[in-house]
Protein backbone atom coordinates (compact mmCIF):
# COMPACT_ATOMS: atom_id res chain seq x y z
CA UNK A 1 0.00 0.00 0.00
CA UNK A 2 1.37 3.10 -0.56
CA UNK A 3 1.06 6.36 1.33
CA UNK A 4 0.82 9.95 -0.41
CA UNK A 5 1.35 12.75 1.33
CA UNK A 6 -0.32 15.90 0.32
CA UNK A 7 1.23 19.13 1.51
CA UNK A 8 -1.00 22.13 1.11
CA UNK A 9 1.52 25.46 0.35
CA UNK A 10 0.97 28.59 2.07
CA UNK A 11 1.37 31.43 -0.79
CA UNK A 12 2.74 34.95 0.12
CA UNK A 13 1.39 37.53 -3.02
CA UNK A 14 2.89 40.94 -3.20
CA UNK A 15 4.73 42.93 -0.42
CA UNK A 16 2.62 45.97 -0.10
CA UNK A 17 5.22 47.56 2.29
CA UNK A 18 7.48 47.49 -0.02
CA UNK A 19 5.40 49.96 -2.34
CA UNK A 20 7.52 51.75 -5.60
CA UNK A 21 7.25 55.46 -5.25
CA UNK A 22 6.78 57.28 -9.03
CA UNK A 23 6.82 60.99 -9.96
CA UNK A 24 6.39 62.89 -13.22
CA UNK A 25 7.72 66.07 -14.16
CA UNK A 26 5.89 67.97 -16.46
CA UNK A 27 8.53 69.97 -18.73
CA UNK A 28 7.07 73.33 -19.76
CA UNK A 29 9.29 76.15 -22.01
CA UNK A 30 11.07 78.61 -19.53
CA UNK A 31 10.32 81.40 -22.67
CA UNK A 32 6.90 82.63 -23.18
CA UNK A 33 5.61 81.54 -26.41
CA UNK A 34 7.83 79.06 -27.24
CA UNK A 35 6.05 75.49 -28.12
CA UNK A 36 8.60 73.40 -26.00
CA UNK A 37 6.47 70.26 -24.06
CA UNK A 38 7.32 67.09 -22.60
CA UNK A 39 7.05 65.33 -19.35
CA UNK A 40 9.61 63.32 -17.33
CA UNK A 41 8.31 59.83 -15.84
CA UNK A 42 10.67 58.62 -12.63
CA UNK A 43 10.26 55.19 -11.17
CA UNK A 44 11.43 53.53 -8.01
CA UNK A 45 12.54 50.21 -9.25
CA UNK A 46 14.95 47.52 -7.67
CA UNK A 47 18.01 48.77 -9.70
CA UNK A 48 17.51 51.83 -9.32
CA UNK A 49 15.81 54.84 -10.23
CA UNK A 50 13.93 54.99 -13.63
CA UNK A 51 13.97 57.69 -15.66
CA UNK A 52 11.56 58.25 -19.28
CA UNK A 53 11.95 61.64 -20.69
CA UNK A 54 10.79 63.02 -23.86
CA UNK A 55 10.21 65.75 -25.53
CA UNK A 56 8.83 68.02 -28.62
CA UNK A 57 9.24 71.00 -30.41
CA UNK A 58 12.86 71.02 -29.54
CA UNK A 59 15.77 72.50 -32.27
CA UNK A 60 17.27 68.99 -33.51
CA UNK A 61 20.61 68.16 -31.95
CA UNK A 62 21.51 67.08 -28.21
CA UNK A 63 20.38 69.05 -25.57
CA UNK A 64 21.98 68.79 -22.09
CA UNK A 65 19.43 67.43 -19.75
CA UNK A 66 19.80 67.68 -16.04
CA UNK A 67 18.40 67.67 -12.35
CA UNK A 68 18.57 70.90 -10.66
CA UNK A 69 18.59 71.66 -7.21
CA UNK A 70 15.15 73.62 -6.65
CA UNK A 71 11.56 72.86 -7.37
CA UNK A 72 11.41 75.84 -9.52
CA UNK A 73 11.34 77.20 -12.58
CA UNK A 74 11.15 80.89 -12.98
CA UNK A 75 13.73 83.40 -13.87
CA UNK A 76 14.30 81.80 -17.42
CA UNK A 77 14.76 78.42 -15.48
CA UNK A 78 17.27 79.66 -12.76
CA UNK A 79 14.85 79.42 -10.11
CA UNK A 80 15.81 76.00 -10.46
CA UNK A 81 19.63 76.55 -9.04
CA UNK A 82 22.62 74.68 -9.67
CA UNK A 83 22.95 71.20 -10.49
CA UNK A 84 21.83 68.65 -8.02
CA UNK A 85 25.31 68.04 -6.22
CA UNK A 86 24.91 66.56 -2.68
CA UNK A 87 28.45 65.48 -2.70
CA UNK A 88 29.97 68.84 -3.86
CA UNK A 89 31.94 66.51 -6.64
CA UNK A 90 32.75 67.58 -10.72
CA UNK A 91 30.67 67.88 -13.10
CA UNK A 92 30.52 64.41 -15.11
CA UNK A 93 28.04 61.96 -16.38
CA UNK A 94 25.96 59.58 -13.75
CA UNK A 95 25.58 56.59 -15.46
CA UNK A 96 29.45 56.23 -16.45
CA UNK A 97 30.94 58.22 -13.57
CA UNK A 98 29.09 57.49 -10.67
CA UNK A 99 28.41 59.54 -7.29
CA UNK A 100 32.10 60.52 -7.12
CA UNK A 101 32.97 61.39 -10.78
CA UNK A 102 29.68 63.73 -11.70
CA UNK A 103 26.68 65.26 -9.99
CA UNK A 104 23.86 63.26 -8.92
CA UNK A 105 21.49 64.85 -11.66
CA UNK A 106 23.71 64.55 -14.64
CA UNK A 107 21.95 62.81 -16.77
CA UNK A 108 23.80 63.80 -19.74
CA UNK A 109 22.70 64.99 -23.28
CA UNK A 110 18.93 63.91 -24.82
CA UNK A 111 19.25 63.63 -28.84
CA UNK A 112 16.25 65.07 -30.48
CA UNK A 113 15.62 64.08 -34.15
CA UNK A 114 14.43 65.99 -37.29
CA UNK A 115 11.08 66.45 -36.52
CA UNK A 116 11.98 68.28 -33.10
CA UNK A 117 11.24 65.30 -30.54
CA UNK A 118 13.16 63.19 -28.66
CA UNK A 119 13.34 60.53 -25.90
CA UNK A 120 15.82 59.63 -23.08
CA UNK A 121 15.73 56.39 -20.60
CA UNK A 122 17.97 55.87 -18.45
CA UNK A 123 18.01 53.66 -15.08
CA UNK A 124 20.20 55.57 -12.48
CA UNK A 125 21.68 52.89 -9.35
CA UNK A 126 21.08 54.75 -5.97
CA UNK A 127 18.97 57.57 -7.07
CA UNK A 128 15.77 57.55 -5.22
CA UNK A 129 12.34 59.72 -5.10
CA UNK A 130 12.45 60.33 -1.50
CA UNK A 131 14.54 58.96 0.95
CA UNK A 132 18.34 57.84 0.76
CA UNK A 133 21.31 60.10 0.02
CA UNK A 134 20.72 61.31 -3.28
CA UNK A 135 17.07 61.72 -3.68
CA UNK A 136 14.99 64.00 -6.36
CA UNK A 137 11.64 64.49 -5.78
CA UNK A 138 10.92 67.82 -5.61
CA UNK A 139 13.40 69.35 -7.66
CA UNK A 140 13.79 70.33 -11.52
CA UNK A 141 14.15 68.83 -15.09
CA UNK A 142 15.94 70.80 -16.93
CA UNK A 143 16.47 70.69 -20.40
CA UNK A 144 19.41 72.74 -22.32
CA UNK A 145 19.70 74.82 -24.97
CA UNK A 146 22.98 73.46 -26.15
CA UNK A 147 24.95 69.87 -25.60
CA UNK A 148 26.29 69.03 -22.60
CA UNK A 149 30.04 68.89 -23.28
CA UNK A 150 31.15 67.70 -19.88
CA UNK A 151 33.68 70.43 -19.75
CA UNK A 152 33.70 71.95 -16.31
CA UNK A 153 31.91 73.22 -14.04
CA UNK A 154 28.29 72.62 -15.64
CA UNK A 155 28.68 71.50 -18.98
CA UNK A 156 28.41 74.32 -21.12
CA UNK A 157 24.86 73.73 -21.79
CA UNK A 158 23.99 77.40 -21.85
CA UNK A 159 20.58 78.39 -21.17
CA UNK A 160 17.55 76.62 -19.73
CA UNK A 161 14.80 76.42 -22.41
CA UNK A 162 12.77 73.50 -20.39
CA UNK A 163 11.90 72.66 -17.32
CA UNK A 164 9.55 70.88 -14.88
CA UNK A 165 9.57 70.33 -11.05
CA UNK A 166 9.42 66.35 -10.07
CA UNK A 167 6.08 65.51 -8.47
CA UNK A 168 5.63 62.41 -6.27
CA UNK A 169 2.53 61.12 -7.91
CA UNK A 170 2.34 57.90 -6.48
CU1 LIG B 1 21.57 71.81 -16.20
Amino acid sequence: MKRVMVVVGCLVVGAPWARAESGKAVIQATAEGAAISGEATLTETPEGLNVSVRVANVTPGKHGLHIHQYGACGDAGNAAGGHYNPHGVKHGLLPTDGFTGAHAGDLGNIDIGADGSGTLELTLPELRLSGGEHSVGGRSVILHEKADDFGQPTGNAGGRIGCGVIAITS
